[in-house]
């Protein structure tokens, strides 16, 4: 296990939140300690993975972060041939994920790469990976990004795309955040640790709702899509190309 993430604990927090060196470091606490169900999505993936990787394909994990999706899949495809392409734009990231690779007993190859996934070409891809690095990127961009998914996807690829999301009931919104941030009491983190991190995410995770996701799906391409996961404001959705 990394570090205790304690990074908003005190001093001056950085303006913009940043995936730099420091949380690297403390990444894996930080996630599991800040979304609610992440190791489950995380094995899920590799689940699905056992089912939907397809032979002499490659599976993307766009946003590796420390390769965690990457990892599960490596340890649960079966299908002969298959590659593994990481990708994440921060270095520290990618220095950690290839230290992960590197230590990790599985043999299936994984080409871990330090480029944004707007550049990453997307072929031969039975299932592209992205868990929590949409609301990362720049909303004008969105719509290419899934539909440059959806072509490089092979007939009966899998696309999963986990989010922090928005509910258009605003009671509804205000509850699951609130219940949210209890979430993340429980988990250790103070008040101000809390409402911290939430103003340095503030320009820099742009969430939307399931409604605006689908909506993108269907545009991209795909007719088969649904959410399997949700604990609050935070689901995940798997797409499927059809035949
Ligand atoms: C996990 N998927 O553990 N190009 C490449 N990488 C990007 C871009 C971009 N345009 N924008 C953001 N990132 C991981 C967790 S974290 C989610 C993903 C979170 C990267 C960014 O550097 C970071 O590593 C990752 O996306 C988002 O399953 O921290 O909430």
């Amino acid at each position: 296990m990394s570090d205790r993430d304690t990074l908003f604990a005190s001093g001056l927090p950085n303006e913009h939140f940043v995936f730099d060196e420091k949380v690297a470091a403390v990444f894996p606490n930080m996630i599991n300690r800040s979304v609610p169900g992440y190791a489950t999505i995380i094995a899920m993936i590799g689940t699905l993975s056992a089912e939907y990787a397809q032979p002499a394909s490659i599976c993307y994990d766009l946003g590796c972060s420390l390769g965690a999706a990457s990892l599960s899949m490596r340890h649960n495809i079966r299908a002969e041939n298959c590659a593994i392409v990481a990708v994440d734009n921060s270095a520290a990231m990618v220095e950690g994920c290839r230290q992960a690779i590197e230590r990790d007993s599985a043999v299936l190859p994984v080409d871990v790469r330090c480029e944004d996934i707007l550049d990453t070409p997307v072929n031969n891809a039975s299932m592209v990976v992205m868990n929590f690095t949409l609301q990362f990127v720049k909303p004008e961009a969105r719509d290419e990004l899934l539909a440059r998914i959806y072509e490089g996807l092979l007939p009966g690829g899998m696309l999963i795309l986990s989010e922090k999301i928005l509910f258009e009931d605003s009671a509804l919104n205000d509850l699951f955040i609130e219940m949210y941030h209890r979430f993340k009491e429980q988990q250790g983190y103070s008040k101000l640790e809390i409402s911290r991190k939430r103003a340095a995410l503030e320009k820099v995770l742009i969430p939307e709702t399931i409604a605006a996701h689908e909506s993108r799906l269907q545009k991209a391409g795909f007719e088969t899509f649904d959410v399997w996961f949700q604990c609050f404001n935070f689901a995940s959705i798997v797409a499927v190309k059809s035949h």
